[in-house]
């Protein structure tokens, strides 16, 4: 059994209170490891340490801190295997899915910013021949980053690596749901000697760690990905303190195919867009809108090809699905399935659990799941399922796609599938989301901001916006004598 421990102060300590949280396995739905179940006293020593690091980190210059940050990155590629074991017993999601996504990534977010710091963009405005304004950017102090379940190692560095890089320093809470990479987070950051106190790393629930983290004085601002309702109770603590809030929130994500898309390069990045990591990717595809002309053909195609796609062991390359997060989250998804057909569903493929047989019979597996016949306004429709679902849309006219896309009140991202690229342009310009795609999905330049419009979030993270949320941009106007 692993025993996860908090890192405060830069050493691993257990809980003040002696209490634990259980964390499965969800491909075999067991108890793997203990998880610190911590409460306020935890959160305010994390937060203490935090405070008494803050002046020297700010103090050590851009070159000294991108040192670590490099240093951190470099630890997690050396154990880049290791970590994608974890990341896969944690999770559920595929050992391909962690060892070619999640842990690469974590480790480019980390040597991303420790190279954008030593690089700086100098803002200056000439008032007139003698009068000059010259921006700098100071970090805020203690930061909170809390983070969410899918992506866990991801998301929490790509929260984490910004805040350090721009001099603050951070209290971050993992989900309690998969919190092991973000504790071997820790033991790279001892390895790596980052100085103690820069990053604190708590773990234990939402309601009782991540509410005393969010609440305290101290905080000045709070990086925050999860759910809708999550992150409006956040903004609800965070504005009587004027503390700076980052959402990314949730997403209901069209796309949007045309009849004249490149047809089977369309529906095979749709399959990968729609039932990556068991369709637990905030920016994953839920909602295809298909122009009724190619309607049919598309159905076919894509049907076979989610079909196709092994459900099971994560651990084995082959698997392209894996097993959903937890018990609760299967169950959700679940309950949806069966709301899809209580409002009119019909089932094309999926639609019920499977059982993986073995060790895994206990594991919540789910296999790709292909609804049709709903329109945009059911709750199968309207709501996140966040798990290996989709549903089929039609449409006949352009305008009409671009309203289906927008009725909803998420706005994360959107695709566009076309070869008229004047088309895909219109059609972009008037889509309602934070990031768009046309003819392809994910692909990720670290330096474009990224987040959501309406309910999906506010504010964006990613390359300068991010190193511009974590700093206080101070003028400074000099009239020469
Ligand atoms: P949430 O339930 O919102 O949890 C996210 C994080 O917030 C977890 O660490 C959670 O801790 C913590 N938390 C829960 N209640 C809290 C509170 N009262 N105060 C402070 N922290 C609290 O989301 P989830 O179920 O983990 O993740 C799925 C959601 O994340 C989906 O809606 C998905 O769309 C969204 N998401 C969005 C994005 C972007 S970039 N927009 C990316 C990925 C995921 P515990 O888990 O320990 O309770």
């Amino acid at each position: 059994m692993i025993r996860i421990l908090n890192y405060i102060n830069g050493t691993l300590s257990e809980p003040c209170s002696n209490k634990w949280l259980d964390n499965y396995n969800p491909a075999t739905g067991a108890v793997f490891s203990k998880v610190p179940d911590s409460d306020e006293e935890d959160v305010a020593e994390a937060i203490q340490a935090a405070e008494k690091a803050f002046p020297q980190w700010a103090a050590l210059g851009a070159e000294k801190r991108s040192e670590y940050l490099f240093a951190i990155a470099a630890l997690i590629r050396e154990h880049l295997e290791a970590l994608a074991v974890d990341e896969v017993t944690d999770n559920g999601k595929t050992i391909t899915q962690a060892r070619e996504v999640d842990i690469p990534r974590a480790a480019s977010n980390f040597e991303f910013f420790a190279k954008a710091i030593t690089d700086p963009r100098v803002e200056t405005y000439k008032t007139s021949d003698t009068i000059n304004n010259e921006v700098q950017r100071q970090p805020l102090g203690v930061v909170a980053a809390i983070s969410p379940w899918n992506l866990p190692l991801y998301l929490f560095t790509w929260k984490i690596a910004p805040a350090l890089a721009a001099g603050n320093t951070v209290v971050a809470k993992p989900s309690e749901v998969t919190p092991l990479t973000a504790f071997r987070l820790a033991e790279i950051c001892i390895q790596a000697k980052l100085p103690p106190g820069v990053l604190n790393i708590i773990h234990g629930s939402g309601s009782v760690t991540g509410n005393a983290l969010i609440a305290h004085k101290k905080i000045k601002a709070i990086t925050f990905t999860g759910s809708t309702a999550v992150g409006r109770h956040i903004a609800s603590v965070a504005a009587p303190q004027l503390k700076k809030v980052s959402l990314e929130l949730g997403g209901k994500n069209p796309a949007t195919v045309f009849a004249d898309c490149d047809f089977d390069k369309t529906v095979k990045e749709l399959v990968r867009a729609s039932f990556s990591n068991q369709g637990e990717i905030c920016l994953c595809s839920s909602r295809l809108l298909v122009q009724d002309t190619i309607y049919e053909r598309f159905k076919t195609a894509f049907v076979q090809q989610a079909s196709a796609m092994n459900t099971g062991n994560p651990m084995l390359p082959e698997t392209r699905v894996g097993a959903i997060v937890s018990q609760t989250h299967f169950n959700k998804i679940c309950s949806y399935l069966q709301l899809a057909r209580e409002e009119g569903g019909t089932v094309l493929c999926g639609g019920a659990p499977i059982n993986a047989g073995g060790e895994l019979e206990n594991g919540w597996f789910i296999p790709p799941t292909v609804i049709e016949g709903l329109n945009n306004n059911c709750r199968t429709n309207r709501e996140e399922i966040f798990g290996p679902v989709v549903s089929l849309i039609p449409f006949t006219t352009e305008a009409e796609a671009i309203a289906l896309a927008n009725d909803n009140e998420y706005g994360l991202s959107a695709t566009i599938w076309t070869t008229d690229e004047e088309k895909a342009q219109r059609v972009a310009a008037q889509t309602d989301a934070g990031v768009i795609w046309i003819n392809c999905w994910l692909i990720r330049d670290l330096r474009t901001p990224f987040g959501g419009m309406k309910n999906s979030g506010m504010g964006r993270e990613g390359g300068e916006e991010a190193l511009r949320f974590f700093t206080e941009p101070k003028n400074i106007c000099t009239k020469q004598n």
